[in-house]
């Protein structure tokens, strides 16, 4: 058969119909419900991966893939019992607790993320939840950041009144702030915070003007119905977030996790794939585990929908593929980094 021929047949193959519910999830007016999201989990592999990249394409240059930096501008030390996280201080990881970042410290770090090609920059903070004088402290860095011309981004845990204001107000794009599980899993990872928490700090930063960033964790021993409990919540935020970073739970010696079985990778691909559908025009991140994770499995997540990575050799304490290994798998997948948004 010509190459000619053959592209015929599949430009002329009818595409897969999105279902009512992808439809109105286009349209952003759709509830998900938990079984919906499980039924698509469930999907043969080729099927999702299919329907995700429809999604996608009709949302994106599947081609282009975003570059966010993280910095740790306040480490460890944190009073929460996350069971996955390096910065609690009650486990003992070796990683020690410092003070908050000077700004000139957090312009070179900034400064250097956009030298090497970041668009977005955020800058996280080891706090159940900041007090006033560490956000007046956060505000000032956040203008620093934002006057190199990137976009800003930072999360520091639970956020009171006004919190979220005096960020925008300095110049804040986005707000990460995940939900991290599903509802009926959070208690067995955190018991110092609850789920609304969550939700609380998340409808502060909408009301702010905001742009909220937030995803989760897989891999921590949930079930797949669990996962789609928590594409569910994210999804059905009103609207859904800008920004879903999905985490592989990176497993930290001295945590309460170190110890947890490998998620199967395929899972976690279906995981991004399930979220580009439920959230068509997220930027969906390829977060934290691509170090574990192999470039074959990092290929099929961006086919899956992912359309942002963390760049960088850090995330906030561990490890992250360096930046000369980014650049080179994306241009071995013929793909880009792409350009600063408009705004
Ligand atoms: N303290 C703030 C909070 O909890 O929102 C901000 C920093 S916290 C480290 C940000 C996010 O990092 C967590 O919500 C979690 O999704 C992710 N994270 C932390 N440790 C991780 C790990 N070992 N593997 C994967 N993701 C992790
Ligand atoms: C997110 O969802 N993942 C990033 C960012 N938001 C702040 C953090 C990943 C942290 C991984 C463990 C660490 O490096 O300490
Ligand atoms: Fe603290 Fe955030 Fe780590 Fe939880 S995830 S222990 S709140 S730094």
């Amino acid at each position: 058969m010509s190459h000619v021929a053959e592209q015929t047949i599949t430009l002329h193959r009818p595409r897969p119909q999105a279902s009512q519910t992808e439809q109105a999830a286009q349209a952003g007016e759709q509830r998900w419900s938990v079984d919906a999201i499980e039924a698509l989990f469930n999907l043969p592999f080729p099927e999702l991966m299919h329907r995700a990249q429809t999604v996608h394409r009709e949302n994106f240059d599947p081609t282009r893939v975003e570059f966010a930096t993280l910095l740790s501008v306040k480490t460890g030390g944190c009073a929460e019992d996350c069971g996955y996280c390096p910065q609690a201080a009650r486990y003992d990881t070796g990683v020690e607790a410092s003070k908050l970042m000077e700004p000139a410290e957090v312009l070179a770090a900034a400064q250097r993320a956009q030298a090497a090609g970041a668009t977005r920059f955020c800058m996280g903070a080891a706090w159940r939840s900041p007090k006033d004088r560490d956000i007046e402290k956060v505000a000032d860095l956040v203008r620093t950041v934002k006057a190199l011309g990137l976009e800003t981004c930072a999360t520091l845990g639970m956020l009171e009144d006004g919190h979220a204001q005096t960020l925008q107000s300095a110049g804040l794009d986005y707000y990460n702030h995940n939900l991290d599980s599903a509802p009926d899993f959070y208690g067995d990872i955190i018991t110092t915070r609850d789920y609304q928490d969550r939700l609380d700090t998340l409808a502060r930063v909408r009301s702010a003007g905001v742009k909220v960033c937030c995803g989760g964790i897989v891999g921590m021993g949930e079930t797949r119905r669990q996962r789609a409990g928590l594409v569910a919540e994210l999804a059905n935020l009103t609207p859904y977030p800008e920004s879903v970073p999905i985490n592989n739970l990176v497993k930290v010696e001295g945590t309460p996790l170190a110890n947890q079985a490998d998620l199967d990778p395929f899972e976690f691909v279906r995981t991004i794939a399930v979220a580009r559908i439920t959230m068509p025009t997220a930027r969906v991140r390829l977060s934290a585990g691509r170090q574990q994770m192999g470039d074959g499995v990092q290929a099929l997540c961006f086919l899956a929908g992912a359309n942002s990575i963390f760049y960088g050799d850090k995330l906030l304490t561990t490890g992250n593929p360096d930046t000369e290994a980014d650049v080179k798998l994306l241009e071995r997948l013929g793909m880009s980094r792409s350009a600063p948004e408009v705004r």
